[in-house]
């Protein structure tokens, strides 16, 4: 039975990918940050097999305790602070958990495996906002990144120690560069859920205003569940490498409104919506769009879901969810 240990177990993908491995038989074990965590009660019922060990990725030493239990073939570094519009407010936490904690796993999995370095599989959530400014579109493995937050500077060293640790040490190592990806289990901090949420409420009559922040800006939206996927097959093949993982389509906020309100039964959003600078960030990335295309040659991936079926899924499972708790 192959093992596998995946921080950030209590996020949206961490359970996603607990799922998908269980369900290709292996021993899965997450790392947890301890105690009066609210999301643990989703992860301790949904996938109950998880064997949940405490460490932090900003504490090397319970990182090599976790690695020396848990006895991994595979580890995912999905574990982060990465709420973008957080991270200028808390830039030096930011960059010591998503930034530095990469570091702090690689070099405990290197000690782990120690001489037979092949023994062990690396994959590092590496992101789309690393490529912020964007200098060319879409956006590939060889485009250059100029990342426009402090999550983002944090996410590119995490990058560029990942390869590092793949070209000095020989390690099997990837990067997955994954575009937005979403579900109804992403957190409510984040625009999509943010929309799907308040669309729910306000047509249950629970909630009469949305504030926003910019809506101008475009994303390129796909499903989480098809994006943990991609990680598992990064780590199946015979060596370690970089991955655009997206959609290749974008949409501006505007659009999620229209597509989320009209799944939510409602025509003209403009009267529920209002936007305050609160929501604005110091430094916009203005517009993603992915080229996956190396991923779909190679590792024959491709997303199943597309942007309205996505936003519809988000509604409808928040419509039930407001619904039972209101
Ligand atoms: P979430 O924000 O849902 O989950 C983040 C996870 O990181 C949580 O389990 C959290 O644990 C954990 N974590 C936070 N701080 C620490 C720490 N100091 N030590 C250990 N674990 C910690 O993120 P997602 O599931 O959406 O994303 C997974 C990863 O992929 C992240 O690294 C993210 O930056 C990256 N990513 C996400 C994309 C997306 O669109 N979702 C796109 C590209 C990259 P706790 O519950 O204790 O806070
Ligand atoms: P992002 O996701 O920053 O792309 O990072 P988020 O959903 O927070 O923002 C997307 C875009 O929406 C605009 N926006 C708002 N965003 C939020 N959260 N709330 C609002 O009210 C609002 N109004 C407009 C933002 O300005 C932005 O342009 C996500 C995270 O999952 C990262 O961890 C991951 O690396 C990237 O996706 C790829």
């Amino acid at each position: 039975m192959p093992r596998a240990l995946v921080t950030g177990i209590t996020g949206q993908d961490g359970l996603y990918l607990a799922e998908l491995l269980l369900a290709k038989g292996y021993e899965v074990f997450g790392l947890i940050r301890g105690q009066n965590n609210p999301k643990l009660d989703l992860v301790r019922s949904t996938v109950p097999e998880v064997k949940l060990l405490t460490g932090d990725l900003t504490d090397v030493s319970s990182l090599v305790r976790v690695l020396s239990i848990a006895q991994p073939d595979e580890v995912y570094n999905l574990g982060a602070i990465s709420f973008v519009a957080y991270s200028w407010e808390n830039a030096a936490l930011t960059t010591d958990v998503t930034g530095k904690g990469v570091l702090n796993i690689l070099e405990a999995t290197r000690l782990y495996a120690g001489d037979d370095i092949e023994r062990v599989r690396f994959y590092q959530a590496s992101s789309s906002e690393m490529f912020g400014k964007v200098q060319h579109v879409p956006q590939s493995e060889s485009t250059l990144l100029w990342p426009r937050s402090p999550y983002g500077v944090a996410k590119t060293y995490g990058h560029y120690m990942t390869i590092n640790y793949r070209e000095s040490y020989g390690m099997h190592a990837s990067s997955g560069v994954l575009f937005n990806h979403e579900s109804p289990r992403r957190g409510p901090e984040f625009v999509t859920r943010k929309v799907s949420q308040a669309v729910a409420r306000i047509k249950l009559g629970l909630q009469d205003e949305l504030v926003m922040g910019n809506l101008d800006a475009k994303r390129d939206w796909g499903f989480a569940g098809d994006y943990v996927e991609a990680m598992w097959l990064m780590l199946q093949q015979p060596v370690g490498d970089d991955f655009v993982i997206s959609t290749g389509e974008t949409h501006s906020i505007g659009e999620l409104l229209d597509v989320a309100f009209a799944a939510g039964g409602i025509d003209d959003w403009a009267p529920y919506v209002r936007q305050d600078p609160q929501f604005m960030r110091p430094a916009e990335v203005d517009l993603l769009i992915g080229d996956s295309t190396k991923a779909r040659e190679t590792l024959g991936w491709k997303p199943t879901v597309t942007f309205e079926q996505l936003v519809t899924m988000m509604v409808e499972s928040d419509l039930a969810e407001q619904s039972r708790t209101r």
